[in-house]
């Protein structure tokens, strides 16, 4: 049978039996990452299980994202990371060596081979042609201990590009169409594969940027071939020999098919506060900006990099305007020290940040009140920048550079006819220095794990009860997201191995009571609109409330790595059978729901402040409903043996 990329990958990993979409697999993972935000969740959980050593062909540990060290906590975090790396086997990729993705990219993604990281943009490696998907840290704890990862098998949409992008139209241009029109729930359920003829002028720091941002559709993945490009990129990173050709099969079905001519895309923006809310840059032009912020997984590669200093050769950023710059990796930083670049950028007036997250997760340069902050990253929701009240603009670095010399949106074509057109070197400079390697297992057993005072230990999870009882604690709209229900920043994202402290932040950005009510209740429900949980793969938004009481979410439907994370802490998922039900539920009505009738489809939620009785679902398939049962995936994977 004819296959596309997605499929044979998948078929080449496949565990579980059947392959059709909807249907529950298994699939074995190669390789695992984490970040040190939910890592330290991740490795508490995998210690938890009781391996004495990754069993994975690959693991690494990152640390990228709480970088800033107000006081003693991240580097404490940092510390117990580094040990139990060396203790189980990982690569440890210390601060300062770059952000996750951009360095898996470059130094360990291999085309064909399958990819779980505890961070919705895994995907980014999907450039280089791996199915690389992204899931709780607690899934990822579960992989790194051998165990397949379940999901649900996606459809498969082609997005055939046909043509080549005009000067200083780039791939943010390109996925920031795609938003426009498929929306944040468009991927929902689906792997968005690249194809046609234009795929071959997009070189993989661009194809990356494109598959990174497709987490921002709701995809479970998004994946380009392996050609000749992969290949020049591969040698050039000195790692020619983990190159493999991918293609889909001439007559490869599809379940859908996109159309996009490159040659038609112009420069492109994503408004306030949602990555869909995107308009032709036109329709922007001559907005005051106030800040810019160059970088994050999605725009920080060399060619981005580069592409940004040879548009601020020899200028100066507008005196409205503060430019921050995030390289995403040593190796981009390191490069562009050495050919000038980074000397143009500051030369120019950029303030230049380590190599990290930063900004994109509110872990310093906040915006000031009210200000419009033009961002290369990927996700602009309402005061994740660290600003309630900023308004944050995703865009290109083309367009980025042109607002930070002009002070207004401006169109990038204005800044000269010839864009910088920046080529892809030959050779990157290779030095994994900052990587260390894993120990011989002799030598790791030895290892004392370093765990300081903000290490707490994990919470403890109780089966399911037969019937559940008490009120809704808080009833939200469409598209909530994780930064809603458990926001990061430099103040809480600190506190991630200390749950006690964490679930005081709980839904904070919507309803600063809710921790103190949820209390109070002694728990009780939580009631959403469509997409809920869309964004992060934060296991927080789940391991929280769950701390704090919450026993089930009923909604009008979930994003996929929310919904996992639910089931993994044993907080039952439901969905109303009649969306228009969610008009009869209000904050503080008692409810009960008799859930011995699990097994079957559909069960009966009453709303006794109401009198009305509502028919409700879940999405619970196999073992998904043994772990509920169970209280969770632990205490499921316990039970087990
Ligand atoms: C994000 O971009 O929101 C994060 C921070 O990288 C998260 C992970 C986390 O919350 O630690 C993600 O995208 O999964
Ligand atoms: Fe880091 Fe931002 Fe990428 Fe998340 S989206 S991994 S915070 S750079």
């Amino acid at each position: 049978m004819a296959m596309n990329i997605t499929q044979k990958i998948i078929k080449k990993h496949l565990v579980s039996e059947n392959m059709t979409a909807g249907e529950k697999i298994a699939i074995k993972m190669d390789q695992t990452l984490t970040q040190d935000a939910t890592g330290t969740m991740a490795y508490l959980q995998f210690e938890a299980l009781g391996v004495p050593r990754v069993k994975t062909k690959l693991s690494v540990s990152y640390v990228d994202h709480n970088t800033l060290q107000t006081d003693f906590m991240n580097m404490d975090d940092h510390r117990f990371l580094q040990s139990i790396a060396a203790k189980y086997g990982l690569y440890f990729s210390r601060p300062g060596n770059g952000i996750c993705h951009q360095v898996h990219l470059e130094r360990f993604g291999a085309p064909g081979q399958t990819l779980l990281g505890s961070d919705s943009h895994t995907p980014t490696c999907g450039g280089v042609g791996m199915i690389a998907i992204g899931a709780g840290g607690l899934d990822v704890a579960l992989a790194m201990g051998g165990d397949p990862f379940y999901f649900s098998m996606p459809k498969v949409v082609l997005v055939k590009l046909t043509g080549k992008l005009q000067p200083w139209v780039s791939a943010k241009d390109i996925i920031l169409e795609l938003l426009r029109r498929l929306t944040v729930k468009g991927g929902v359920g689906k792997v968005i594969e690249y194809g046609g003829l234009g795929v071959k002028t997009l070189s993989v720091p661009e194809r990356a940027t494109i598959t990174n941002m497709g987490a921002e559709l709701g995809a479970t993945t998004s994946i380009f071939p392996s050609d000749e490009v992969t290949k020049a990129f591969l040698k050039a990173q000195k790692r020619e020999k983990s190159w493999t050709r991918l293609e889909a099969d001439p007559n490869a079905a599809y379940d859908e098919v996109v159309e996009l001519d490159l040659s038609k895309i112009e420069p492109m923006v994503a408004k306030p506060h949602s990555p869909d809310n995107v308009v032709p840059l036109k329709e922007l032009e001559g907005t005051p900006v106030q800040q810019v912020a160059i970088g994050s997984c999605t725009n920080s590669s060399y060619r981005d990099m580069m592409t940004v200093a040879a548009a601020l050769k020899g200028k100066t950023v507008h005196p409205d305007v503060s430019l921050v710059i995030a390289p995403g990796s040593k190796q981009v930083l390191e490069m562009i020290t050495k050919n000038g670049g980074l000397a143009s950028m500051i030369a120019a007036g950029a303030r230049v940040l380590e190599s990290a997250c930063g900004p994109c997760i509110g872990m310093g340069q906040a915006p000031s009140t009210k200000s419009i902050s033009l961002r290369t990253f990927n996700r602009n929701f309402e005061g994740r920048s660290g600003t309630k009240d900023a308004q944050v603009y995703l865009v290109s670095p083309e367009v980025a550079a042109a607002a930070a010399l002009k002070g207004v949106i401006t169109d990038p074509r204005k800044l000269g006819k010839k864009s910088p057109n920046i080529k892809m070197p030959n050779t990157f400079i290779v030095d994994d220095n900052m990587v260390i390697s894993p120990l011989p297992p002799k030598k790791a057993a030895t290892v004392e794990i370093v765990r300081g005072p903000n290490i707490k230990p994990l919470p403890e999870f109780k089966p399911l009860p037969n019937v559940l009882q008490g009120k809704i604690i808080i009833k939200v709209g469409d598209n909530i997201t994780t930064d809603h229900i458990m926001p990061a920043g430099a103040k809480i994202l600190p506190l991630r191995s200390n749950i006690p402290a964490m679930a005081e932040h709980v839904f904070s950005p919507i309803d600063p009571a809710f921790p103190k009510r949820a209390k109070e209740m002694g728990g009780g429900f939580v009631i959403g609109g469509a997409n809920y949980g869309q964004g992060s793969s934060r296991e927080h938004a789940a391991l929280a409330p769950m701390y704090l009481g919450v026993k089930a979410v009923v909604t009008k439907s979930f994003a996929r790595i929310h919904l996992a994370n639910l089931i993994n802490f044993g907080i039952l998922p439901l969905t109303f059978a009649n969306e228009g039900d969610y008009n009869n539920v209000e904050q503080g009505d008692d409810l009960e729901l008799d859930v011995t009738g699990l097994d079957g489809k559909s069960l009966i939620l009453k709303n006794k402040t109401k009198g009305v009785d509502l028919e409700v679902k879940h999405p619970l398939v196999g073992r998904d409903i043994d772990i509920i049962k169970a209280g969770g995936s632990l205490g499921y994977v316990k039970t087990r043996g």
